[in-house]
């Protein structure tokens, strides 16, 4: 797959009142280089509808396209990939109903879990929660830089590192060794998207 290193997760609840296409062209604009629609809520109809408008954004931006839980609407709009986490489909089954070709990418929170994905084929693995979030329902306990140092030392795939990152401990992520970052809020949750993008791409320059 194609390299990253700032991966914004959609999460409409934190901008009332703007449509999500245009935050993730902002973001798009501010240097974000990999997108994904998760939804947890929605009906799958008003999923799929979401799905086709930012396919349509990241093909004119040639930014890679996730869909997060939904196969069928992934493989309906020709996403560049799937993610999944813990509870889902094993990988196995996710690769085939996805076919050789599309990402998988699975949500690990310990060691233990990161392995069996990249030896279940995984193309990369969420790393978190970093930090504590109130993006995700029943989030496990935040596992620390540490988590990112033992993936460092035990796993070969790509791997980004999520939940809890902001500006302010972004700079202790990356010392960790984390290269490429997820967020939702410190993204969604501004007036200025592209600009609060443009300062994370600076702040991840000046560490790298
Ligand atoms: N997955 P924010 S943490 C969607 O640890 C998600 O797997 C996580 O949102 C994981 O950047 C998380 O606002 C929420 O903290 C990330």
């Amino acid at each position: 797959m194609k390299d990253f290193r700032l991966y914004a997760i959609t999460g409409e609840e934190f901008h009332p009142g703007k449509e999500l296409v245009d935050v993730m062209e902002q973001a798009i604009l501010g240097g974000v280089d990999i997108i994904q629609l998760r939804d947890k809520k929605s009906s799958k109809l008003e999923v799929l509808k979401k799905a086709q408008k930012l396919r349509e954004l990241t093909k004119k931006y040639d930014v890679p396209f996730i869909v997060n839980d939904h196969i069928d609407v992934a493989l309906a709009v020709e996403a560049d990939g799937i993610h999944v986490g813990q509870d889902d489909l094993p990988l196995a089954d996710v690769r085939k109903i996805v076919g050789p070709d599309m990402i998988i990418g699975i949500s690990t929170h310990k060691l233990e879990e990161a392995k069996k994905a990249e030896e279940g084929g995984a193309d990369y693995i969420g790393v978190g929660p970093i930090f504590p979030t109130n993006s995700k329902e029943d989030v496990v306990d935040p596992v620390t830089t540490s988590y990112i140092q033992q993936i460092e030392t035990d796993i070969t795939i790509p791997y980004v590192a999520i939940g809890g990152i902001k500006r302010h401990n972004l700079k202790e992520v990356m010392a960790a060794g984390a290269k490429r970052v997820c967020m939702i809020t410190e993204i969604v949750e501004t007036t200025d998207v592209r600009a609060r993008c443009e300062e994370i791409i600076s702040i991840m320059e000046e560490q790298s």
